[in-house]
């Protein structure tokens, strides 16, 4: 059986998913996820988003809002309810403790060691479906579902070129081809990203810091957990005193070299395997994915750029 919704499970699942959006820039590397709920008379009793991994998850956040008015209520969550002991307890512990009358995910969890909420609610009697605005819902954590799925990490290219597909003049004095919106855009980009990823070249062409320093238009501060800086170094160029090391974040040099280095704390060398472009870029992707790093940021040169792209390695 298909479940049907009304207007107003899609009008409530909608700002359970804008809810879950502010966390976009901190919940790194646990997913987005927003839960409101709407008491039998219509009332929205209670809302919670999740913030920060290790805080609480967003159902226990709206719960707590809502005390006892959510015996009887509606949840809407834009993830499946977890149903594991993680840094946290079961959510679905505390949703059948609140005694509610209904609850409506948006899409099942990817994470196997938390899935499976949906079936144990039903299992003990609760009204519960799967499925309600559930594409918009992954897409908030494109990362984080490709991460659980593939093992490798989403990736993003960022590339400024010019209209005849260049990307700098070749004495290098072009440093920008992008106008100011394009560089605060950029910013968004790299706050929502778990990492930044780019090559030894454009480390010692341009000096960059790689961290985001994202404005909204209404002048704001965001909240942001910095990316971690990845940079691909076969021969372990990587300047010491690179700008790069400058932020409180970790910086990831990827290498082929058996080179030692003396780098800042905050610094991991990783050895992998080479190819004949360079270094084996699938490799990089898994092992990203095996340190939780949900979506990549690639702020590179043509090289790195092409040769991801012809490795089908972008997203
Ligand atoms: C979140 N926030 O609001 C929900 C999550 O280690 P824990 O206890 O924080 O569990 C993290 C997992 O719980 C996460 O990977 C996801 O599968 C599930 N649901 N996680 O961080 C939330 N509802
Ligand atoms: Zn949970």
């Amino acid at each position: 059986m298909t479940d049907s919704y009304s207007g107003d499970d899609y009008r409530y699942m909608a700002q359970a998913l804008a809810l879950a959006a502010r966390g976009l820039y901190t919940t790194d590397p646990n997913p987005r996820v927003g839960c409101v709920i709407v008491s039998q008379q219509g009332m929205v009793v209670g809302e919670g988003w999740h913030q920060r991994a290790g805080e609480p998850h967003a159902e226990l956040l709206a719960l707590r809002a809502a005390g006892r008015k959510s015996e009887g209520a509606t949840a809407y969550i834009s993830l499946e309810p977890c149903c594991h002991q993680g840094q946290t307890p079961p959510c679905t512990d505390a949703l059948l403790a609140a005694k509610l009358g209904r609850v409506v995910a948006a899409c099942a969890d990817p994470n196997p060691v938390a899935a499976g909420g949906i079936a144990l609610l039903q299992k003990a009697g609760m009204p519960a479906s799967l499925g309600l605005l559930a594409d918009q819902a992954r897409a908030l954590n494109c990362g984080f579902f490709k991460r659980m799925r593939s093992g490798r990490p989403y990736v993003r290219l960022k590339m400024a070129m010019s209209l005849d597909g260049r990307t700098a003049l070749n004495n290098a004095s072009s440093r920008w081809i992008t106008g100011t919106q394009a560089r605060s855009d950029v910013h968004h980009w790299r706050a929502r990203s778990s990492a930044i990823m780019t090559g030894i070249q454009t480390v010692l062409m341009d000096d960059p810091l790689l961290n985001s320093r994202y404005r909204p238009v209404d002048g704001s501060e965001p909240q942001i957990k910095q990316p971690t800086v990845v940079v691909l170094d076969s021969h372990l160029r990587t300047p010491p005193a690179a700008k790069l090391f400058n932020s409180q974040r970790p910086v990831w040099l990827f290498t082929t070299s058996n080179k030692k280095g003396e780098f800042p704390l905050n610094t991991e060398v990783i050895k992998v395997s080479g190819t004949a472009q360079g270094l084996n870029l699938e490799e990089v992707l898994q092992q990203l994915a095996a340190w939780a790093i949900n979506e990549v940021l690639v702020e590179a040169g043509s090289t790195l750029a092409g040769n991801l792209l012809q490795a089908k390695l972008l997203d």
